[in-house]
């Protein structure tokens, strides 16, 4: 006997019908599934005798199309591999759309597929579409809208992904659908909301997005965008709201990444705006060239220019505030070239040469103020102490730290701005009672090193999660509920000890954080120390061995440990007064106004207010906002690291279903009964189980309620359910039936064997 003989009995004698082996080699080409047609054909392709824990063997569906199935909850088998094996299969054929039940599932295809997002496709998938359609943002779009119609509900729809998976791609499908079903053509000159509403999204790009290692078109920023609609289901009004944009970037960039795309676009403008701006090479600018990248495949930034101001133009800015927009990106190009060196006063400054004073004179000519006074706030503090105002001098270094704050405060108060007049010009419905909310966030990271953004970017995710959890425990018990089921005993893990740990008031990190940043003697060391002493028995928080001021958080997705190095800084909100006093006085209005003085009692004493718990709050409101609504959720996937279309790794993949809770979902339904089936086809099905069955079956006329209890009966499978349509049953138990299924029919087939064996 050879080997493989043996290797098929082996296999034979498993309690499995079907079985997936995995070769050694781990390639995910030499995976190999076994059933039981065709499977000595196939075991001889088989030249390793593999042997793995049975927890790693799982059951094959014995039904699986060559092109996957459209929804996971089709697969008999619902586990990880299965999953991976469908959204691969699918992937393959550019189906990059699939649904586990209410969650749509979308995989970057890295290509463009135009003809999925025509018009003609939108219009078949208005109103539910007739017949079956494929999955697709356009569906979920239209279920929100049909539900929002019917039920009179406010829907809402969660995008969520790791960087680059295609969140904002996936967030404007849905946002065109939406205009589409609730646009009116405008008969005046006017630009209707919904024309507005999407071209506030190349604006925002422009100036909240930029190249990172993840994505050449990286959302820096979280965006939830509210869709009005009155009640003939017309849009009326829209607002956008964003969440923490970025900051650091527009002073730091690092190789291979690029600072925000309105630098870019500007530098290559038409000639007459880059004389305007005294602007040119990229490549000249300190705030640039720190990375080596400038130019992103197949963008041009002339036409992004151009196509940048003519957004603006829809979106209601008009050109004498584009131009005093444009100035100021300008002046913070030429702000960050202004170099210092010592004065001729010890621990004092001056700009270096004659190129520094010329970009320290352009910055404040764009800024429109007095070149004096902004060379001032730079190089110079005014302490006041018990009512004497002393001025002090800043070292070199120190000034360029006050430099780059100027930048990174006007940039970020300019995208706010831009924000709030959207919002104006958008216009907003008082009177709308319905809304769809779409919300393109940041997916959780875990990176080498970990800052404040990560730790704030996590927590996001964190609550999201929780709200995600709920909602997907919440179906599962409708459906039980419909069919008079018993689920009392289900639970699922709630992460709220991890929420409690960050954000609980008093004593969580946030707390914590706040008062570190309001003593002024508190240094990140001494921020760490805290954390240990406070949360050393917390069994969500850790403190990594080599380190005395990291520290460890169990996320729900997995552990990231944060670096504390920045966090007291990242999380202080003020303005310098000096920075303040100078933008206010500027002759030019829309700086003056960015601007604005801060009311009577916090002037002077720069008084200290937290990112993190401005963040908190934001965040509570948004959950607020969308547990009043009927939830919706896209998961998007990156399929592989490299951008590239057609590669899909399954160990990356696989980790992005984790964190992003589809396998939770899948948890949660197994920890139920994950199988089911109606009556009449599970009873077709395991007749041959109860023999005595098989000839009223077969006849066609049969109780198939009475039928299923028989079998189930016999089989003594324990803690299934009776539902009032279905058979239901726990996670594993159809794999069993199946199991026992297949060795009677080879019983039988044995003993039909031997009769003609004997007859012979
Ligand atoms: P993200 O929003 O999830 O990342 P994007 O939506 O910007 O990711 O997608 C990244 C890139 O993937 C896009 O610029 C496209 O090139 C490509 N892409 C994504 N979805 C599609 C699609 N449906 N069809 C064709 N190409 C697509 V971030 O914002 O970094 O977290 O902060
Ligand atoms: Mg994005």
């Amino acid at each position: 006997m050879s080997i493989f003989d043996s290797y098929v009995m082996a296999l034979l004698t498993v309690p499995v019908a079907f079985l997936r082996l995995f070769l050694s080699s781990g390639d995910p080409r030499n995976e190999m599934q076994l059933g039981d047609s065709g499977l000595s054909a196939r075991i001889t392709k088989c030249y390793n005798l593999i042997v793995a824990k049975s927890s790693n063997v799982h059951p094959k569906d014995p039904e699986f199309p060559s092109c996957g199935v459209d929804d996971m909850t089709k697969l008999t088998y619902l586990h990880e591999p299965g999953v991976l094996q469908n959204l691969k299969c699918r992937y393959d054929l550019n189906e990059i759309y699939t649904y586990t039940g209410n969650i749509l599932i979308a995989v970057n295809p890295f290509r463009r597929l135009p003809h999925l997002y025509s018009n003609e496709m939108m219009e078949q998938y208005k109103g539910g579409g007739s017949g079956e359609l494929s999955p697709h943002p356009f569906a979920v779009a239209d279920s929100s809208y049909r539900s929002m119609m019917n039920e009179k509900i406010s829907q809402s729809i969660l995008v969520s992904g790791e960087s680059g998976a295609g969140k904002t791609e996936s967030t404007k499908s849905l946002m065109c659908y939406l205009a589409y079903m609730g646009g009116k053509a405008s008969k005046t000159e006017e630009r209707s909301v919904e024309q507005k509403v999407l071209e506030s999204n190349p604006v925002l790009e422009a100036f909240g997005n930029a190249k990172t290692v993840r994505n050449n078109n990286s959302s820096r920023f979280g965006k939830f965008v509210e869709i009005q609609f009155d009640q003939k289901g017309q849009i009326s009004g829209a607002a956008i709201r964003t969440y923490l944009l970025e900051r650091s970037r527009v002073c730091q960039v690092s190789d291979p990444e690029r600072n925000y795309h309105c630098f870019y676009m500007l530098c290559g403008a038409p000639s007459e705006d880059v004389e305007k701006y005294k602007l040119g090479n990229p490549r000249t600018f300190h705030y640039l060239n720190q990375s080596n990248y400038f130019e992103l495949d197949g963008v041009d930034e002339f036409k992004e220019y151009l196509a940048t101001k003519s957004a603006m133009d829809v979106v209601g800015i008009n050109q004498a505030e584009q131009d005093a927009i444009f100035r100021v990106v300008a002046a913070i190009l030429h702000l960050g070239n202004i170099e210092f060196v010592q004065g001729e006063e010890s621990d004092s400054s001056e700009p270096k040469d004659d190129k520094s004073r010329f970009h320290l004179k352009t910055a404040a000519e764009l800024f429109k103020c007095n070149v004096k006074a902004l060379e001032d706030s730079l190089v110079k503090r005014v302490m006041v102490t018990r009512g004497e105002s002393i001025t002090k001098s800043l070292d070199p270094v120190t000034a360029a730290l006050s430099r780059d704050a100027l930048a990174k405060i006007v940039y970020s108060k300019l995208f706010d701005w831009l924000v709030d007049k959207i919002n104006v010009s958008i216009g907003q419905d008082p009177g709308s009672k319905m809304l769809i909310g779409v919300l393109d966030i940041y997916g959780f990271e875990s990176f080498k090193t970990n800052s404040f953004e990560q730790f704030c970017i996590n927590l996001t995710n964190e609550k999201l999660q929780q709200h995600f959890n709920q909602h997907v425990f919440k179906m599962e018990q409708e459906e039980y509920k419909k069919e008079e089921i018993d689920w009392s005993y289900i639970e699922f893990i709630d992460n709220q000890d991890i929420l409690d740990l960050i954000e609980k008031k008093p004593g969580g990190i946030i707390a914590l954080l706040d008062e570190a940043c309001m003593f002024p003697r508190s240094t990140n060391e001494t921020f760490a120390q805290k954390l240990y002493q406070t949360f050393k028995d917390h069994k969500r928080f850790s403190k990594p061995k080599l380190s005395r001021t990291d520290f460890t958080i169990y996320h729900y997705a997995g552990e990231v440990t944060y670096q504390t190095d920045l966090f007291l800084d990242k999380n202080k909100d003020y303005v310098v007064s000096e920075h303040q006093v100078l933008m206010h006085a500027s002759e030019c209005s829309f700086v003056s106004s960015l601007f604005p003085p801060p009311p009577e009692e916090t002037s002077k004493s720069s008084k200290f207010s937290s990112i993190g718990s401005a963040f908190k709050q934001q965040l509570q409101a948004l959950l607020e906002t969308l547990s009043a609504t009927q939830p919706h959720y896209i998961r998007c996937v990156k399929p592989n690291n490299a951008l590239k279309p057609a590669i899909f790794e399954n160990k990356n993949v696989l980790q992005q279903l984790r964190c992003g809770g589809v396998m939770e979902a899948i948890r949660i339904s197994c920890a139920g009964f994950p199988s089911r089936k109606p009556f009449r086809e599970f009873a077709v099905r395991f007749s041959i189980l109860a023999p005595e069955l098989l000839p009223k079956i077969k006849s066609g006329s049969f109780d198939e309620v009475s039928a299923s209890k028989k079998i189930l009966e016999k089989s003594k499978l324990k803690g299934y359910q009776i539902g009032k349509t279905k058979v239901f049953l726990r996670a594993g138990q159809m794999a069993e039936l199946d199991a026992l299924r297949v060795e009677v029919l080879a019983r039988s087939a044995s003993v039909i064997q031997r009769k003609f064996r004997t007859n012979m």
